[in-house]
């Protein structure tokens, strides 16, 4: 599929490799590119056992939801526009399969709650964070209030929401909303090489435990830990459950098939 605002790529096996490219506004998201965006996720395919998503260029990731776009919309429109978000990236957050967000700049508003959406997050040591929708007279709109005090905690979120900081690379890390910082041009690898590492894992036992963080985190505990047990013995119905540990008795590397 052709698209105006996105470039995918497949850089390794099993790996592709997404770029939100709108150059003239930072990767600002408009409505165009979250609907490439839903129809990207849509049609998937199964060849891809890892996403990581990135912005074209060095210095951003995603400046946030496109402000010109949005600073004539009315109530009703503000609304729709916030639902083609939330729709969004609540598919990406929902993929049977890994997503990383490799943080290459700016990752404002909108883009950090794509970042948010994603399960894991790295960035370069020039990326910068921050929710400065209050400064634009409106709330976080993709969930922003939502995922980031599940993050980092409310205190947090809430200082962060509240004044509109943007912090720096190290304090994301410091305050747990990425899990690596590394040089800017190192990025990219150092994504792929966690993306081959979950490739040759079994996708099924991957995609079961991606569904008992996601739901689990949700549940009481004693919901969380039934909920578990069933994706658990789940996967004693899988070919790769068999493959696993059949290597692992033979002394030999396991070939996943996901099945
Ligand atoms: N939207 C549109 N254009 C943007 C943009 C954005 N978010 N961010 C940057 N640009 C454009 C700039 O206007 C500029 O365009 P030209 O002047 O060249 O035409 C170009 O990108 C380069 O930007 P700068 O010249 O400003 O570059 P600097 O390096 O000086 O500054 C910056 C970079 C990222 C610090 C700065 O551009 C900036 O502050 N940008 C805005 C960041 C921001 O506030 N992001 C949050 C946007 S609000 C909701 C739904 C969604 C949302 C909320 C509610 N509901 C439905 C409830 C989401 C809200 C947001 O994400």
């Amino acid at each position: 599929m052709d698209y105006q605002f996105l470039k995918v790529e497949q850089p390794q096996e099993g790996v592709t490799l997404l770029k939100i490219s709108a150059p003239k506004s930072l990767n600002a998201l408009n409505s165009t590119i979250l609907k490439e965006l839903d129809a990207f996720i849509d049609n998937i395919g199964s060849g891809t056992r890892v996403l990581i998503i990135t912005g074209d260029g060095e210095k951003s990731f995603v400046a946030g939801a496109d402000i010109s776009e949005m600073a004539n919309l009315n109530e009703q429109e503000g609304y729709a526009f916030g639902r083609l978000g939330d729709k969004v990236f609540r598919k990406i957050e929902t993929l049977p399969i890994p997503v990383i967000a490799a943080v290459n700049g700016f990752a404002l508003g909108g883009g950090c709650e794509l970042a948010m959406a994603c399960d894991i997050r790295i960035c370069s040591d020039n990326a910068k964070f921050g929710q400065p929708e209050v400064g634009l007279g409106i709330t976080p709109g993709f969930s922003g209030t939502v995922r980031l005090p599940r993050l980092v905690g409310q205190g947090m979120a809430k200082e962060m929401i509240y004044t509109g900081r943007v912090i720096r690379a190290d304090e994301a890390l410091r305050i747990g909303l990425v899990n690596a910082v590394y040089p800017r041009e190192e990025l990219l690898e150092k994504a792929l090489e966690m993306a081959a590492k979950m490739v040759a894992n079994a996708p099924l036992a991957i995609c079961a435990c991606k569904e008992s963080i996601n739901r689990g985190c949700d549940l009481t505990m004693d919901e969380a830990i039934e909920l578990e047990n069933k994706l658990f013995a789940g996967c004693f119905a899988t070919a790769d459950q068999k493959e696993g540990m059949a290597a692992f008795l033979g002394k030999r590397k396991a070939a996943f098939t996901g099945k």
